[in-house]
């Protein structure tokens, strides 16, 4: 991409920020969508002409849970198919290195494909892409022993988990060709319907997934909303929180959104290219930073 059209004080912000691990990106599914994953709003989100809204909500899921496990199954098909793009793999080069942290509204495990890769890469740890939803233990969150500060919080949950509606119990739920048609499975412990793990409309998100994504956003002298429409609440609220903290707030995204008129800059370009341009080269082999 050609140098971005970038101040040179914000220019130095972000390498600030990146160097003292105080940047967070804030992703939605724009930052997916050069890998092929559809947007939720606008005239790509739709499927068989029903629009997510009505989908993604308890009340779709009581009334119709065949239909909503069929646009699921549709989903974590077409999304399998979908490989990291160049600004899943920026963010994750640079989780690794300890300048950023990820905080997304996406379900699709693209973010934690993309740390595969580079682990792979960079020949460390488990050296390995996992398949998604591919381990069965639940993933440790974040902040939990056993997990990395690399591991982005997943605000809305995740396609390849499912929850019990009876017993609540959450498991990985990996993705298997042959589930293709087939009805919303039976809970093996109570009998219950399974649910996508996934937060719908009306539903509360995971208080410490919130509570952490924005004490990050506090904390985060930059924040890159990506590929947002920033409609969506309570994680609207992430890029705001880093603003009334007096941290900087630069958007990326080809659209105007409603945070467009309040973030610092806008780079009114697509993820895939912006992002890694905006972040720039980063060291090789990667070392651990010092976080504050
Ligand atoms: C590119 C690009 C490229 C394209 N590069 N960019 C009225 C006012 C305010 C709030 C409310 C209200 N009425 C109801 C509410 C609350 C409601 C809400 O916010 N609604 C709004 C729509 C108004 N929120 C909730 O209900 C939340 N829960 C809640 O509030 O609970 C309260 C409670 C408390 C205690 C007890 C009980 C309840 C829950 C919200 C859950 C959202 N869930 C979904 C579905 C997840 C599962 C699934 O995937 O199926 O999350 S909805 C959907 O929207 C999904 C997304 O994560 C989320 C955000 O969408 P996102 O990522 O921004 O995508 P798009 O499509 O909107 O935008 C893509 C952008 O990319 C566009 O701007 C493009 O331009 C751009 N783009 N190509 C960069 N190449
Ligand atoms: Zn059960």
């Amino acid at each position: 991409m050609a140098a971005l059209q970038l101040p040179e004080d914000l220019r130095v912000r972000v390498r600030e920020a990146l160097a003292h691990g105080r940047l967070l990106a804030f992703t939605g599914a724009g930052i997916s969508a050069e890998s092929g994953v559809p947007t939720f709003r606008g005239p790509e989100g739709l499927w068989k002409n029903r629009r997510p809204e009505d989908l993604a909500t308890p009340e779709a899921f009581r009334r119709d849970p065949e239909a909503v496990w069929e646009w699921y199954s549709w989903r974590r098909e077409r999304v399998t198919r979908c490989r990291p793009n160049e600004a899943h793999l920026a963010l994750a080069r640079w989780a690794l290195a300890g300048g950023l942290r990820v905080v997304t509204q996406n379900v699709d495990g693209l973010h934690d494909r993309a740390l595969g890769l580079i682990r792979e890469e960079s020949g460390g740890l488990d050296g390995r892409e996992e398949a998604p939803g591919e381990s069965t233990a639940r993933p440790p969150l974040p902040w939990e022993p056993g997990a990395s500060l690399e591991d982005p919080v997943r605000l809305h949950g995740s396609l390849f988990r499912t929850r019990c509606t009876g017993c609540n119990v959450e498991e990985a739920y990996p993705y298997d060709e042959e589930e293709a048609g087939s009805p919303p499975p039976a809970c093996p412990r109570c009998g219950a319907l399974l649910r996508p793990a996934v937060v719908w409309f009306g539903e509360a998100l995971r208080p410490s997934d919130i509570e952490r994504s924005l004490e990050w956003a506090s904390e985060a002298a930059v924040t890159l909303s990506i590929g947002t429409s920033a409609l969506v609440f309570p994680a609207s609220q992430v890029p705001l929180t880093t603003l009334a903290h007096g941290g900087t707030v630069i958007e990326i995204n080809p659209t105007e959104t409603p945070l467009s008129g309040r973030a610092d800059f806008r780079l009114g370009a697509p993820a895939a290219t912006a992002v890694p341009a905006l972040l720039g080269s980063h060291p090789n082999p990667l070392p651990r930073l010092d976080r504050p």
